[in-house]
């Protein structure tokens, strides 16, 4: 049976994990549930954290949107050459997390009064990555195949360039990263197409 995501119609933390799904050629079907359905409280009882996204692989069960994302990376070879790597590839997930959550922390809960502080502080996070992107030759985040953590990283830069177009302009390492993960032929398809584009980037219209 093909693998089932279930989650809602936004592009949030789901996007990513399409990503992955689409690029790498895995079949997928799409659970949509609508803010009204949830609101009815049913589905969330049988959520084991009470959130979505879920995947469903098999007989396996999974949510949080970083295990989901490990677990399409062991098994489409998406976690690097070796422990070491996968270790690396790990920390870097880690902090395009950190990124998310402030992120969505100013989107859900203060993009009236905190989106300039946000936009203004902004390069002061992306630079970190700037500079671990200018020391790779792959192009890649770490060593010379793509990881999720690329998938991640790259759909967190498109959103931010969706805030703040300018956000990239003092970085060409994360600018040439962006365009160079974006021209990849399926991720540029999933990118144009409606899957992502019909969906607002959160749930609140906010972007
Ligand atoms: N750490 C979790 C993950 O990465 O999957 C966060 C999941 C999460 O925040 N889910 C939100 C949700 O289910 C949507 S993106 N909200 C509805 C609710 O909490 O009732």
């Amino acid at each position: 049976a093909p693998i089932e995501l279930t989650y809602f119609p936004v592009r949030g933390r789901g996007n990513a994990m399409k990503l992955i799904m689409y690029d790498q050629g895995v079949e997928w079907t799409d659970k949509v549930v609508t803010i009204e359905e949830w609101m009815k409280g049913d589905l969330k009882k049988t959520c084991l954290f009470g959130q979505l996204p879920k995947l469903k692989d098999g007989d396996l069960v999974l949510y949080q949107s970083n295990a989901i994302l490990r677990h399409l990376a062991r098994k489409h070879g998406l976690y690097g050459k070796d422990g070491k790597e996968a270790a690396l590839i790990d920390m870097m997930n880690d902090s395009i997390e950190d990124l998310r959550v402030k992120y969505l922390r100013m989107i859900y809960q203060e993009y009236e009064t905190g989106k300039e502080k946000y936009i203004k502080e902004l390069p002061g996070h992306l630079c970190y990555f700037e500079a671990i992107l200018a020391k790779c030759p792959s192009g890649f985040l770490v060593g010379d195949k793509i990881s999720f953590a690329d998938y991640n990283l790259y759909d967190f830069l498109v959103v931010q360039k969706i805030l703040c177009c300018k956000c990239l302009d003092n970085f060409p390492s994360l600018k040439g990263y962006v365009d160079k993960i974006g021209s990849r032929p399926k991720v540029k398809a999933f990118m144009e197409s409606d899957s992502c584009t019909k969906l607002p980037v959160n749930g609140n219209g906010k972007q």
